[in-house]
């Protein structure tokens, strides 16, 4: 599991931080990457499947990694974000892709 960002701050100051200042949680970008192996049609149905991408969507963002090395597949607080890269990895793993997902904040 990768450290939370902020963690080390310290329950209670952690704590009055969100009290006072952020009412909305930080939110961080699941950047898809390209690889040489991985079929286009599985990054699509992965969008389409782990992301609520459209097909259009879908398609769209799997060409923008496929031409340009990284895409952003969906932007979400940071449990969700890090779910979501497992999942990817899990099911290309499964698959015998290599295909793999990266969290940075938005
Ligand atoms: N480059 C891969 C191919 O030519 C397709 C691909 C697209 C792979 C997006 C990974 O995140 C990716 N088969």
């Amino acid at each position: 599991m990768s450290p939370r960002p902020g963690d080390s701050d310290g329950g209670i100051k952690e704590q009055q931080r969100s009290e006072t200042k952020q009412q909305e949680p930080t939110l961080y970008n699941v950047v898809l990457l390209n690889d040489d192996y991985t079929p286009m049609m599985f990054v699509v149905d992965v969008l389409e499947t782990l992301f609520q991408k459209s097909p259009a969507e879908a398609y769209q963002v799997m060409m923008q990694v496929h031409l340009n090395g990284r895409g952003i597949a969906g932007i979400y607080p940071w449990e969700i974000a890090e779910t979501k890269a497992d999942r990817v990895a899990a099911v290309a793993r499964d698959a015998g892709y290599p295909l793999k997902a990266t969290i940075e904040e938005a």
